[in-house]
């Protein structure tokens, strides 16, 4: 399983919003909670993170939508853990989830990033998202890596 790694990152002018699913809730407070140390750990001060919790996966997009309309946001991450199902249910979700999640960056010019896991069972979701693999964390330092590199190109 591959990790990326990050420079230092200075997010202390950044504002950052985060969505996360509840759905599968004790991993995504786990990556909510990795998402937001590593806000912490950029500088990004508390008061300029914004964080909304929704339903499920699904939701994630729409959420994105209504706070990227705010134009006060430098990045939004979004969070979740899709695991595959007995039918196709989870195929759909998660297609309309990426799908909407690209949607919303490009419509808005900002960096939408895409923490959502999607896997084939709930082992694979743990180690992702609980154990060696902090997917929470990785979406946090590409928020801050991703605004800072939009700042610099406009
Ligand atoms: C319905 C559903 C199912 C079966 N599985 C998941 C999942 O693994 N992860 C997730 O985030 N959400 C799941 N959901 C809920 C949907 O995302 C959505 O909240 C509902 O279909 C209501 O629109």
């Amino acid at each position: 399983m591959q990790a990326n790694t990050f420079a230092h990152l200075d997010g202390s002018i950044l504002r950052i919003g985060i969505v996360a699913a509840r759905f599968n809730q004790n991993l995504t407070d786990a990556m909510l909670a990795d998402c937001v140390n590593a806000l912490a750990l950029c500088g990004v001060k508390e008061s300029n993170m914004v964080t909304v919790r929704v339903p499920g996966a699904f939701e994630l997009p729409v959420a994105a939508a209504t706070l990227a309309d705010q134009r006060d946001l430098d990045a939004i991450i979004c969070l979740g853990v899709l695991i595959k199902g007995e039918t196709k249910h989870d195929h759909y979700i998660a297609d309309a989830c990426a799908n909407g999640i690209m949607n919303v960056a490009l419509g808005a010019e900002i960096p939408v990033l895409f923490g959502v896991l999607t896997t084939e069972n709930l082992t694979q979701a743990e180690v992702r998202s609980l154990g060696t693999h902090k997917k929470g964390w990785e979406a946090g330092m590409s928020a801050v890596e991703m605004a800072l590199a939009m700042k610099a190109i406009s």
